[in-house]
């Protein structure tokens, strides 16, 4: 398979600035070669521009960069939808508000494709706003609303394939605004948060999602937020929350998403090289989506996961 790296350079999805060095920043961290050291090929698709789009008056005043951020999604979407056709796209963010068209051009693709799509999505944060009700204004809060199909995106790209709330799994949570628990829970999103995550290990429902996309011949994106992990060693995102997962947490997520082969496009999102510390955050991101895609030390047996 072909991997194909698209950039994200983009920061509208939340005030702090720096996300948009993110593309830069891997690139220097060598994720190209880390990926061709695997034997998988690897096309490095150079960076997304925006679309020019208008912010319709029917969205909240409150919002920071509506406009920007539509520009951004339709972009985003139309280069999924084209990478998705060819190869596993990884975008480059670039804030957490590029997923709003990753993921947008992914349930795109997966409906002409006539199979189902599942989100997998790791992070602090739940990202499950609408327009009305974020309280920060930032969209980066927002893609799993989106996707979802929640109303108040006045003036995006019409979501045609709502990603169904049961195909979408969350791990590493313990940030949710009150607004966002509240809904959250009257839906059947699977949520895991750092407290299930201690109690169970992060194998086992990992492990349970993935063999419900495996039978149902699933396409998986997975969306990897920086802050997923804990900010001792992954300093370079604008939201740390102490009580993250651990790097061997993180590795073995991305190790049972190998081996489970089904993962079909892929997110690294929230990197801000201005707040990292010698590069090591880029460093790690890198390392991790190696794992994703093959980086063992050993080789082992290979699992059935339907
Ligand atoms: C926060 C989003 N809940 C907000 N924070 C995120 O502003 O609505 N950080 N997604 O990564
Ligand atoms: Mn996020
Ligand atoms: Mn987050
Ligand atoms: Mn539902």
């Amino acid at each position: 398979k072909t991997c194909i790296l698209i950039g994200a350079p983009m920061d509208s999805g939340k005030r702090r600035r720096g996300c948009l060095m993110g593309p830069d920043a891997y690139r220097v961290a060598e994720i190209g070669p880390a990926l061709t050291d695997l034997g998988l090929k690897v096309r490095d698709a150079g960076n997304v521009t925006p679309d020019d789009a208008r912010a319709p008056d029917a969205l909240p005043g409150h919002l920071h960069a509506p406009a920007e951020m539509i520009g951004w999604t339709s972009a985003l979407a139309r280069a999924a939808e084209e990478a998705l056709s060819q190869g596993v796209p990884i975008f480059l963010g670039g804030d957490h508000g590029l997923a709003l068209g990753s993921v947008l051009g992914a349930a795109n693709h997966a409906a002409n494709e006539g199979r189902p799509l599942f989100v997998l999505w790791l992070d602090a944060h739940t990202d499950y706003h609408t327009p009305q009700s974020t309280q920060s204004g930032n969209l980066h809060g927002a893609p799993l609303g989106y996707v979802t199909g929640r109303d108040g995106f006045h003036g995006f790209p019409e979501v045609a394939h709502p990603v169904p709330h049961e195909n979408i799994c969350l791990l590493g949570l313990r940030s949710v605004d009150p607004a966002e628990r509240d809904e959250l829970q009257r839906t059947d999103i699977r949520y895991h948060d750092m407290r299930s995550i201690d109690e169970t290990g992060i194998a086992r429902p990992l492990e349970a999602f993935l063999r419900d996309v495996a039978a149902a011949n699933g396409m998986l994106h997975v969306s990897l937020d920086v802050d997923f992990l804990d900010p001792s060693f992954a300093p370079a995102v604008g939201t740390t929350v102490p009580g993250g997962a651990t790097i061997r947490e993180a590795h073995l997520a991305m190790e049972i998403i190998c081996d489970s082969g089904l993962m079909t496009s892929l997110d690294l999102v929230e990197l801000n090289p201005f707040l990292d510390d010698r590069g090591r955050t880029a460093q790690v991101m890198v390392d991790l989506a190696a794992s994703a895609l093959g980086r063992r030390v050993f080789d082992r047996p290979t699992r059935a996961f339907s």
